[in-house]
């Protein structure tokens, strides 16, 4: 019996903000799509990331959409930097105004799409036993959405419940009279500790690279604010649309730029700047960011504020950062971290002092000792930038597969197409600038380019686009170029922006460094010349 197929103009992985943003967008052009999300519900990084004290490192004024002024008027937000129940009330929110769930299939992953050149169209299966016939495939999977949890030896024996940081259970953990033990400290961990700390009996923290993590500085919005903020929309938006990472500001503060040079500085000069900006006192100078001995004339002074901060002297050299540049990571920003370990109940095993032999029915035997606890907390990161995407069996032109043609490391031109797999699209992906920017802001500028370019294709009964070689090769280039010199590559600089967190993951730094607006100016010149750098087959 023939396959049943059901036909579509676009077919979508994933319905988080990107996701949801693409069936908007190629919806209202006139297209049939469809969007598989596997959660049972929109979201996607908000919806996996439920643990306590997931919150949003980006002001929430500017982590949204900008799309539609309605919206903005109709949406209030409670705080500075929304925590996740808010944002992901926002995202069912926006789902439901735009009547977004009738073209979104929950609970279903799916697993394979095939590139037919005779027809021009990917074949696409789901768990659930559908086969989509589609002419565009877009990826809307995410950065940071394939979790990973290192293979620690015995981890089967545990007794106790395991939970990754990015597969929360929907209904929470209660930790009231547990003892808890965490393994990272990356953004999740930073942001989970003070949190499980209070309500747990206690909390064991295994900390194998401590991080430069920043006060958020939270706080409520008040109404009279959001009210401002409404009028002041336009503005915003514009501001964004000119900044270099699409948002102004770090966290929940406003600070003009740094021009002063740390290396002009005594220690005089810098202790009182210590003693005026706390943390904050490590973003006033320039030469930080360009120059290793300048970082780590940086990097001293944020140890003496951990010093200033932690009160048990031994607890604090602990917790010292050392060995890396301020910048190479993703930053972090947190609430009381270092004030957690103040507390009776925290332990810190610094792992640099001894690492995890293994897992036993009982807690985690290090090198150190054993340690005890009822419940495992694995805030152990993702497979990121490109583990979503390789997450899909996918195969383009010449049979060939995106894990082979990624084997080297990602491959993309403008971060949008893969030379080999034509009428595909990636959305937030290696080679754009995602994750170096307000993933909201960037993701929609993709979108829209995208929407314009199958816009363009169909009035030009061109049945495929894909990238060309060359422009590829030029494109990857100018990513490691533009990337050449800053923190993010320092030879002592291991994150998961370059896999480095993957064990025999290639060492690549996947995001596009150059900034939001160039990226823009860039996509938009490719696209004023007819699609440059692309092969357009009618
Ligand atoms: O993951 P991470 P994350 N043994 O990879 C440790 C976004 N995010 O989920 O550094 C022992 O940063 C690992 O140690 P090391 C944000 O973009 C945003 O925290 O590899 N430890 C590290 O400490 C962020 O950057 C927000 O030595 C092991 C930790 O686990 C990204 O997500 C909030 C280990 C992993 O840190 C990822 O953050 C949360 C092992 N075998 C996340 N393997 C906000 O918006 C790993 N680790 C605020």
């Amino acid at each position: 019996m023939a396959e049943q197929k059901i036909e579509l103009d676009a077919v979508i992985v994933g319905a988080g903000f990107a996701g949801l943003y693409a069936l908007y967008k190629l919806r209202e052009s006139g297209l049939s799509v469809r969007a598989y999300e596997r959660g049972a519900d929109v979201g996607g990084t908000w919806y996996w990331n439920r643990y306590p004290g997931a919150r949003c490192d980006v002001t929430s004024v500017q982590y949204s959409y900008s799309f539609s002024p309605e919206l903005e008027q109709e949406w209030t937000w409670t705080e500075i930097m929304a925590a996740q129940p808010e944002i992901l009330d926002y995202a069912r929110y926006v789902a439901d105004k735009f009547d977004l769930r009738r073209d979104i299939r929950f609970g279903t992953t799916v697993s394979s799409a095939r590139y037919d050149e005779s027809t021009r169209r990917w074949l696409i299966r789901t768990d659930q036993g559908e086969v989509l016939d589609a002419r565009y495939f877009v990826m809307a999977t995410g950065s940071l959405s394939t979790p990973n949890t290192p293979q620690f030896e015995g981890i089967e024996n545990f007794q106790g419940p395991v939970y990754h940081t990015g597969l929360w259970p929907e209904d929470g953990v209660d930790f009231s009279g547990k003892t808890v033990g965490i393994i990272g400290t990356g953004s999740s961990g930073t942001q989970a500790i003070p949190v499980i700390a209070e309500e747990a009996a206690h909390l064991t923290v295994f900390q194998r690279t401590p991080n430069y993590t920043l006060p958020a500085n939270n706080r409520p919005l008040p109404p009279e604010e959001m009210a401002q903020v409404k009028r002041d929309y336009a503005d915003i938006r514009r501001t964004q649309q000119e900044a270099l990472t699409a948002m102004y500001g770090f966290g929940g503060r406003q600070d003009a730029p740094p021009t002063l040079l740390i290396k002009e500085t005594t220690e005089a000069d810098r202790m009182r700047a210590l003693d005026e900006h706390g943390f904050f006192a490590v973003r006033l100078y320039k030469d930080v960011a360009v120059d290793l001995e300048a970082n780590e004339m940086a990097c001293e002074m944020y140890r003496e504020m951990v010093r200033r901060t932690v009160a048990d002297p031994d607890m604090a050299e602990r917790l010292l950062p050392r060995g890396y540049p301020l910048g190479c990571k993703r930053p972090v920003i947190d609430t009381d971290y270092y004030q957690t370990f103040n507390r009776d109940n925290v332990t810190l095993v610094d792992l640099r002092r001894g690492g995890i032999n293994a897992i036993t029915a009982t807690g985690i035997d290090t090198e150190q000792g054993h340690f005890e606890f009822d419940v495992l907390v694995a805030a152990t990161g993702f497979d990121a930038m490109t583990g979503s995407y390789l997450g899909v069996d996918i195969v383009g032109r010449d049979q060939r597969s995106l894990r082979d043609a990624w084997a080297e490391g990602p491959r993309t031109y403008l971060g949008l197409q893969v030379v080999g797999f034509p009428n595909l699209f990636l959305l937030n992906a290696p080679g754009s600038p995602s994750v170096l920017t307000n993933m909201i802001t960037s993701m929609e500028f993709q979108v829209e380019w995208m929407a314009e370019c199958i816009a363009y294709l169909d009035q030009n009964q061109i049945r495929s686009i894909e990238a060309i070689e060359a422009a590829q090769e030029a494109w990857i280039a100018h990513v490691n170029d533009v990337a050449e010199g800053t923190m993010h590559t320092a030879p002592s600089c291991n994150s998961w922006y370059l896999g480095a967190n993957i064990p025999g993951k290639p060492r690549i730094f996947m995001p596009y460094a150059g900034g939001y607006p160039r990226y823009k100016e860039k996509c938009r010149e490719v696209a004023a010349k007819g699609y440059e750098g692309f092969r357009l087959s009618a």
